[in-house]
């Protein structure tokens, strides 16, 4: 996914010129208050009957201008490149979404949830402004159904952690308190299937970290994960 906004800027050239179909300008890194040049080069016959003018395109990109993505990776196509992951992540492909995160409060091959109970996915980024927060995510629990309403009420959360420490939660699911359907064929015995988020928030300056997280409770035994792809940030 691109992490850059293009702005489309037109420049009308007014003067008696051919402007050569192949041209471009290359400029690297502008500096702050720096004013764009490029030079033209026209090559060819100057002296055409009846033309007037010439448009030249620019495409500008900021990396972290408005309409970015501030979250690299987020649909997960370079496996963990850019996140940081504790516990059991993995990448796995999920028919009809590509590739999606994994997290589980059990084990992915050799490698377990933190203490077999928590695993958590991050990714930090700086921003103040105005955000939308989008991702997509599956919750899916073998407590259900014969723990539903128990002690053993594990957990999805994701959250927006601020600069100060404080979170906004984004989304959440737990075996008591979401609405399940059959695993069928998740490798799980329930599932909430398919979720959107889609929220916009104004936030302060600072450095931010999306988490996504799943946890058991009561017990480490009887596991619960969660899938998440499609994640994006995008600087409104
Ligand atoms: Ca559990
Ligand atoms: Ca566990």
């Amino acid at each position: 996914m691109l992490d850059s906004t293009v702005a489309m800027l037109k420049f009308l050239f007014t003067f008696f010129i051919i402007l050569a179909q192949e041209t471009s300008v290359n400029i690297s890194s502008p500096q702050t208050g720096e004013t764009v040049r490029g030079q033209v080069e026209i090559i060819g016959d100057m002296d055409v009957p009846n033309f007037l003018s010439a448009e030249l395109d620019f495409s500008y990109t900021f990396p972290n201008g408005n309409g970015s993505n501030l979250i690299k990776n987020g649909n997960f196509v370079q496996g963990l490149e850019h996140w940081i992951a504790s516990g059991a992540v993995s990448v796995v492909p999920l028919p009809g979404v590509g590739k999606s995160a994994f997290l589980t409060t059990g084990c992915v091959g050799s490698v377990c949830a933190i203490g077999n109970v928590r695993s958590e996915l991050k990714q930090s980024f700086a921003v103040g402004s105005t955000l939308q927060v989008k991702f997509n995510y599956n919750f899916l629990s073998n407590e259900f159904p014969a723990f539903v309403g128990s002690v053993f009420n594990d957990a999805f959360e994701a959250k927006l952690i601020g600069p100060n420490g404080g979170s906004t939660l984004l989304a959440t699911e737990s075996v008591n308190s979401s609405t399940f359907k059959p695993g069928n064929g998740t490798g799980f015995n329930g599932q909430t299937g398919p979720e959107s988020i889609d929220t916009t928030m104004k936030v302060s300056s600072g450095q931010y970290t999306l988490s996504f997280s799943v946890a058991d409770k009561g017990d480490t035994i009887v596991d619960t994960a969660v899938h998440v792809n499609n994640v994006s940030v995008t600087k409104k």
